[in-house]
């Protein structure tokens, strides 16, 4: 597909995702008229359920937009069905070694990479593909995003992305703002962060991965896809929602 090619490609030009906490299939669908390049449902922060997020996946699909989910930290399982469900990609948050790396690898690649164990039923049903054509095509077709957010995460970035399986990295700033103050702050969007995110931005260029980023609102994720990165967020659907809700009636009450 369009998407994991282009990610693969380092040719994106920067895609734009939606970002979505609210557990409802119907965020997807309306969502997805707006011209965000795919959506991510949120399951580690946000409230999806597997039931929930298997329709959401559903939504994305009948708009044409790839569905990326963010699995709960370390609940690879999950990422198995969501992948059997339909989902374009698995982003898992605190990837900190290569053994956390190895263990995304095992469930969400087939064999010769990893141990995913067969089920794609909704997947083939959304991509009307046949068993044998969605087992040869499932590894380059679905792409497994690591999230790179400790001290130790850093450290181990290079080795990380050395891991075969492990297609690109979503760096997550406000972790990484918190690991690198000691807890004293967070601050995603100043100066020093940026040098830590083009060093890794460098790092996934060498090893020809590609890099994803959260930003805080459009503003900041302009400023993302400035420094080169292939998918950024433009701040997340609960923002969204209330920044609309707050500008309309701030315009209604300046009357
Ligand atoms: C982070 O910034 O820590 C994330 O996980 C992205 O929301
Ligand atoms: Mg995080």
């Amino acid at each position: 597909n369009d998407f994991s090619t282009l990610l693969r490609s380092g040719e994106s030009g920067g895609l734009i995702s939606a970002w979505i906490g609210i557990p409802d299939p119907l965020f997807v669908n309306h969502l997805s008229q707006e011209a965000f390049d795919a959506v991510v449902l949120d399951m580690q922060h946000g409230v999806w359920d597997m039931v929930a997020a298997a329709n959401g996946i559903g939504q994305g699909r009948l708009a044409g937009k790839p569905v990326v989910a963010r699995i709960p930290v370390g609940d690879f399982s999950t990422a198995s069905r969501l992948l059997d469900a339909g989902a374009s990609g698995i982003i898992a948050p605190m990837i900190n070694s290569v053994a956390d790396a190895h263990a995304m690898v095992k469930a969400t690649k087939y064999p010769p990479l990893g141990e995913r164990s067969w089920g794609p039923t909704l997947a083939m049903n959304h991509t009307g593909l046949a068993a044998t054509t969605y087992l040869a095509t499932a590894n380059m077709e679905t792409v497994a995003i690591a999230m790179i957010e400790t001290r130790a995460a850093l450290e181990a970035a290079d080795d990380i992305l050395g891991v075969e399986g492990i297609d690109g990295i979503f760096i997550g700033p406000s972790d990484l703002s918190i690991a690198l103050s000691n807890g004293a702050r967070l601050a995603p969007d100043t100066e020093e962060m940026d040098v830590v995110l083009k060093q890794l931005l460098e790092r996934c260029r060498a090893h020809g991965k590609f890099a994803c980023i959260f930003g805080s609102n459009g503003e900041r994720a302009g400023q993302l896809l400035k420094m080169g990165f292939d998918l950024v967020i433009a701040g997340a659907d609960t923002q969204q929602l209330r920044a609309g809700a707050a500008n309309a009636i701030a315009t209604a009450r300046k009357g």
